[in-house]
């Protein structure tokens, strides 16, 4: 397994040539497309004599260097590079390619995604379209003819504006485009196909007018809406917060079905997966609306943190990626509840981005060691990436930020640039000494704070001691300290006041001392200011203070989540015992208190088993989950007589106000349904363990008008009810839906969550199916990604059946689509969080795939990071 090499960041070096243009025809065929690139070349190292480009999966037909045929001793092909030697300074180079889209299931390159032609290129999916310079920081201005059969074919796309379009022989037309922006190739982009077109329009603040158009599957079109009005929201925000206007006359968004992510930024012409597009309220749910406006926003946003200013390397991903992550968590937070929006992100960071910092693939914000860069996409570029500019934020108050942002843009607009660059440009435009806070960038593992307190009720005096440390990983086994921003608040329990602070912790250990007539209660990390673990033992009465008393949304939540941890822990070590007193208190507390529906429902439910682990050592999955059933049966029948009721009212005011698809902000009609509906299917879910609420599921599931009730009764039923009742429903669900697609993967997540014995033989029965494809992203994650990520009962299967079940459709996939494969074999390399009996098994899965032969590089990064770890 030692084929592959890395490559390293310190090792960076410009490139020795740059290219001024590029123009391509691409004549697009199912099995030989041929690609014309033609390159102005220009040598920036004098000393070099050769020109080396990046090129894969590529048939060379010819070569030209300024006109002239280039002879077969004048260069040299092997199955990554083509080398020309004895260039001169400046030189146009005629490369003519042929490629096999059709046969493409990596998806990477130019694909075809049903019947539509369509281009991934980020991170190095250019060099599989035509040789060049895949490296971000080579920027050029593309010009694209684009030729194709004109009745299968009438849409012809590249990034930019179009400049001539005209008919040729044989019924192809061919479409030009020019891209006055100089950009990398991994922006580029090409679509060719038959659509459904919606068409809108934005004027932007200095009075450019804008066409907008989103190009969606025949039929769909009605379900383009939300993502136009999405658009024209981001577009507005950016303008407002920024001060960021778009830049083209033209801004182009194209829905595919088969995409290994969640959408691409291409400079005017994005492509999503058609997941993040379309929606309508029959068929997506709340989530679905939330998301499409989220990941629309993000790639609008890239047009500034991306595009305009790009990263030098792939080593500084998160420069665009954790900025422009920051960037759509603060619009969403702005569209909808702060509070909620907030919380999210943070479940999120703790349930998948601590594991994967904790597990063999940790690695820095900015990742100092390489094999394959589609591996490095991760939650921790993104997601911490995006805490680390959250930080600065912080630290630096809304309007340092802004001008932080503002002297960014000044100084590297239209450059390809470093994360040093961006905290540079933040410390600068703010006289604020940022050095130490760039160790978040180098140093990988999520630090942990002690935090001590101590009273003194003589002098008044109130002293806070707080801790850091990171725990060593394999690559960094001395982990320094950390500059971390601190919110906090201070309760005084007598006046009920509360006054909050921001604390600067910059040494291993530091004591702040406070005025304090009584001793107060400390809410720790308001808006979770830091991504940090906690040890600060706190009572269950000053975590119920918090909760009766605090300000901070985000810490009021937490003190819940602390309460709820706390049981599940001591029901893990006393495997006979009763739930305390403690959680029946704060239960009652949240029951009575007045939050609006989202928040409540928030307050309601559980930590997941992922954000659990994260808190444990070495537990045994089976007796976590019994320990979480056990608590969740309690509170409802403990609180059944509330759950109901809250229930009910949740119910009526659905029943009540008709809402309608447009408008899903915060404080609309619709927003206030989200919300209700929220609350109701939280209490479903409790409800649902109690066998005298099941028929409430069903009744759920055939009156509700919409899909998020259907979908919270169909979950309810899978997770809890018998499976007479889940079968019966799910049945009926197939029959409305089976020509739908993105619904028939939600069916497919369902059936993964079944809580069966037999699930295994289901899960063979569904693969068989016609409708189900590993060559499909989409369909394959909603089955085998939503059975290891979400079935933790079966996935942790005591005998190692569903590692082994795993292990298997990685093998088939990864021969098929490298990065999906990729993906999926996240949770089987976390074992080290899991009891020996449960992580020798995931090893013995793990160990099943090295077996295999011609594993892809993006597999063999993992299990050589995580069979080390062994
Ligand atoms: N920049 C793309 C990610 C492309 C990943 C390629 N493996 C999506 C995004 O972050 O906006
Ligand atoms: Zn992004």
């Amino acid at each position: 397994m030692s084929e592959f090499t890395a490559k390293y960041l310190a090792d960076y070096l410009p490139s020795d040539f740059t290219i001024d243009t590029v123009n391509l025809t691409v004549e697009l065929d199912d099995h030989h497309t041929r690609v014309t690139n033609t390159l102005a070349v220009k040598k920036e190292n004098l000393e070099q004599s050769q020109l080396i480009l990046d090129g894969e999966h590529l048939k060379l037909v010819s070569a030209k260097l300024n006109g002239e045929q280039l002879t077969s001793d004048a260069f040299e092909q092997t199955e990554h590079q083509l080398t020309i030697f004895n260039v001169p300074d400046e030189f146009t180079l005629e490369l003519v390619t042929e490629i096999d889209p059709a046969n493409n299931t990596a998806l990477e390159g130019l694909y075809k995604s049903g019947g539509a032609f369509c281009t991934q290129c980020e991170a190095e999916g250019f060099r599989r379209i035509t040789y060049y310079l895949d490296r971000p920081d080579v920027m050029a201005i593309f010009t694209t003819k684009v030729i194709a059969d004109k009745a299968t074919y009438p849409y012809l796309l590249a990034n930019g504006n179009p400049v001539e379009r005209g008919e040729l022989a044989n019924g192809k037309h061919f479409v030009t485009w020019h891209d006055p922006f100089r950009k990398p190739c991994y922006l580029f982009a090409l679509v060719a196909g038959d659509f459904d077109l919606l068409k809108d329009e934005f004027v932007t603040q200095s009075g450019r007018s804008v066409a907008l158009e989103i190009f969606v599957d025949r039929g769909n079109k009605h379900k383009a809406v939300h993502a136009m009005d999405s658009l024209k929201r981001s577009m507005a925000w950016d303008e407002q917060v920024f001060g960021l206007e778009y830049d083209l006359d033209i801004y182009m968004i194209v829905a595919v079905d088969f995409f290994n992510m969640g959408a691409m930024e291409n400079k005017g012409l994005n492509v999503f997966n058609s997941k993040y597009v379309l929606a309508d309220k029959d068929s997506a749910t709340d989530t679905d609306f939330f998301n499409i406006e989220a990941v629309i926003a993000h790639e609008y946003f890239h047009n500034w943190t991306g595009n305009r200013v790009t990263c030098r390397d792939w080593f500084q991903l998160s420069l665009k990626e954790g900025l422009t992550v920051f960037r759509d968590q603060q619009f969403s937070a702005d569209m909808h509840s702060s509070a909620v929006t907030r919380i999210q992100n943070v479940k999120l960071l703790r349930a998948q981005q601590f594991a994967e910092d904790a597990g063999p693939m940790s690695h820095p914000i900015r990742p100092e060691k390489v094999m394959e860069m589609n591996n490095f996409y991760t939650l921790t570029v993104y997601e911490k990436g995006s805490e680390v500019i959250r930080m600065l934020h912080t630290l630096l108050g809304q309007q340092g930020f802004r001008q932080g942002m503002d002297l960014y843009f000044k100084r590297f607009d239209g450059m390809a640039v470093t994360c040093d660059d961006f905290v540079d440009a933040m410390a600068d435009a703010n006289g604020k000494d940022l050095s130490l806070f760039k160790r978040w960038y180098s140093q990988s593992g999520t630090p942990e704070l002690t935090v001590t307190q101590q009273f003194d009720a003589e002098l008044n005096k109130f002293k806070l001691t707080i801790v850091q440390h990171t725990p060593p990983s394999e690559a960094q086994p001395e982990k320094r300290h950390l500059h971390i921003p601190i919110n906090i608040e201070l309760i005084d329990p007598v006046t009920q006041q509360v006054t909050n602070q921001l604390l600067e912790l910059t040494d291993v250990q530091q004591t702040w001392q406070f005025d304090a007539s009584n001793q107060p209660i400390v809410a720790l990390l308001g808006d979770f200011s830091a991504p940090v673990k906690t040890h600060f033992e706190q009572s269950v009465e000053e975590l119920l203070s918090i909760i009766e008393l605090g300000d901070n949304s985000f810490c009021i939540w937490d003190a819940g989540q602390k309460i709820m941890a706390q049981e599940v822990t001591f029901l893990l070590a006393n495997q006979n015992a009763k739930p305390s007193e403690s959680i029946t208190r704060m239960m009652a507390a949240v029951m009575k208190a007045d939050y609006d529906d989202e928040f409540k429902a928030l307050m309601l439910t559980l930590p997941s088993f992922e954000e659990l682990v994260s808190g444990l050592n070495k537990v045994n999955p089976q007796q976590l989950l019994d320990a979480v059933e056990q608590l969740k049966l309690f509170i409802a029948q403990q609180f059944e007589e509330n759950l109901i009721g809250l229930y009910q009212t949740s119910e009526q005011l659905l029943q009540k106000t008709d809402g309608n698809t447009g408008d899903h902000t915060n404080d609309s009609a619709e927003g206030k349904q989200v919300a209700a509906r929220s609350l109701a299917n939280t209490c479903l879910s409790y409800l649902s363990m109690l066998p005298k609420y099941h028929h409430i599921i069903e009744q759920q599931f055939t009156q509700a008008k919409e899909m998020t009730s259907k979908l919270g009764a169909l979950q309810s039923a899978v997770r809890h009810a018998p499976l007479e009742v889940g079968d019966k429903i799910l049945s009926q669900f197939e029959q409305t839906w089976l020509e739908d697609t993105l619904v028939m993967d939600k069916w497919f997540s369902l059936q993964a969550n079944m809580q069966v014995d037999t699930i295994f033989e289901r899960l063979e029965q569904l693969m068989a199916r016609d409708d189900f494809a590993l060559t499909n992203p989409n369909r394959a994650r909603s089955l085998i990604g939503a059975f290891a990520m979400q079935n933790a009962r079966y996935f942790h299967d005591a005998q190692g059946k569903g590692y082994q079940f795993l292990a298997e459709q990685i093998i088939a996939m990864d021969k098929i689509n490298p990065q999906v494969a990729s993906r999926l074999i996240t949770p089987l390399i976390q074992f080290k969080a899991f009891d020996e009996h449960h992580s020798e098994l995931m090893v013995k899965a793990l160990e099943l795939i090295a077996a295999q032969p011609e594993l892809s590089r993006d597999i063999t990064e993992k299990l050589n990071a995580a069979l080390l770890q062994h």
